[in-house]
């Protein structure tokens, strides 16, 4: 693990555009253990002996599109330390200008290669879309790259400066007619739309704001992209009732007020400023 301090103009850099990459935390020893942490999991065999909160394919399957698996972190040590990383936290605080970090959930992707797969388009999204449940709208991921990732491997896009746009109406994960979404969120926006890719080695990552419109094309190489996405809030992040998002998986483990705090252990503390316990002793 490499330490990394943000500057002044990091974070700049982060609020004029709505993401920012890091350069390489984590180094190839620590990726390569993660990869075999994520194989095990996209396989189905869970180390902790618990299942994730959900999955898009059934292990044991063709992997023939964008496999999807939430809260993977329940199910296996590795992966857990990982999307609870401190270091991931205070760089998110620092980029958030918040003084805690949370995690909201992960999400475990790993995209196949074009010919083995019929979905491997990540449609273009805003992730508050999914997200309204919670209030501020000041949460932000953090994308970690188990491979080394770019275009020819469909690679994250973003769209600078769209975190400004406010919430869009058109938002769609799995969307894989890209062009027409496009059309469609240039049409609602009134503003053009240029992706930027976030080309990353293996062991960095990038951290994009909950409204910056993102997604990515599909993977055109011979071998499948890996990576692990740490969904974050600030700590002190509480549930909306009644918004489009109430399905959201996180809103079955509160009590229903509207108001209640996202805290306790289904959102683990990242980093809380001034802690003085914010070293990742974890063992690896
Ligand atoms: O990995 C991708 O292509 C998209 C990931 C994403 O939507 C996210 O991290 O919020």
């Amino acid at each position: 693990m490499q330490a990394y301090q943000v500057t002044q103009s990091d974070v700049d850099f982060y609020q004029e555009h709505g993401y920012w990459i890091a350069p390489k935390l984590f180094s190839d020893e620590e990726v390569r253990l993660f990869r075999e942490h994520h194989a095990r999991v996209v396989a189905g065999d869970y180390e902790t002996g618990q299942p994730p909160f959900d999955r898009n394919l059934p292990p044991g399957g063709p992997v023939n599109r964008l496999v999807k698996i939430d809260n993977s972190h329940w199910s296996d040590s590795a992966i857990s330390r990982l999307v609870t990383h401190p270091l991931i936290g205070a760089i998110a605080a620092r980029l958030a200008g918040v003084s805690g970090i949370r995690l909201w959930h992960d999400q475990l992707l790993h995209k196949p290669p074009q010919a083995e797969s019929q979905a491997g388009a990540v449609g273009w999204h805003q992730d508050y879309h999914y997200w309204q449940c919670a209030t501020p709208a000041d949460m932000l991921t953090a994308w970690i790259a188990l491979v080394d990732v770019d275009e020819h491997n469909g690679c994250m896009e973003v769209v600078p400066g769209s975190h400004k746009w406010g919430l869009l109406p058109d938002s769609d994960f799995f969307e894989q007619d890209l062009d027409t979404l496009k059309q469609r969120i240039e049409a609602v926006s009134g503003r053009p739309f240029e992706t930027v890719p976030c080309i990353l080695p293996a062991g960095a990552v990038s951290f994009h704001h909950c409204l910056t419109v993102h997604g990515s094309r599909p993977n055109q190489s011979s071998g499948a992209r890996v990576s692990m996405v740490a969904h974050l809030m600030p700590d002190g992040t509480r549930y909306r009732a009644g918004t489009p998002a109430e399905p959201h998986m996180n809103v079955r483990f509160l009590s229903g007020q509207d108001g209640d705090e996202f805290a306790g252990p289904y959102f683990p503390l990242l980093y809380r400023e001034g802690q003085a316990d914010n070293t990742w002793k974890a063992v690896i």
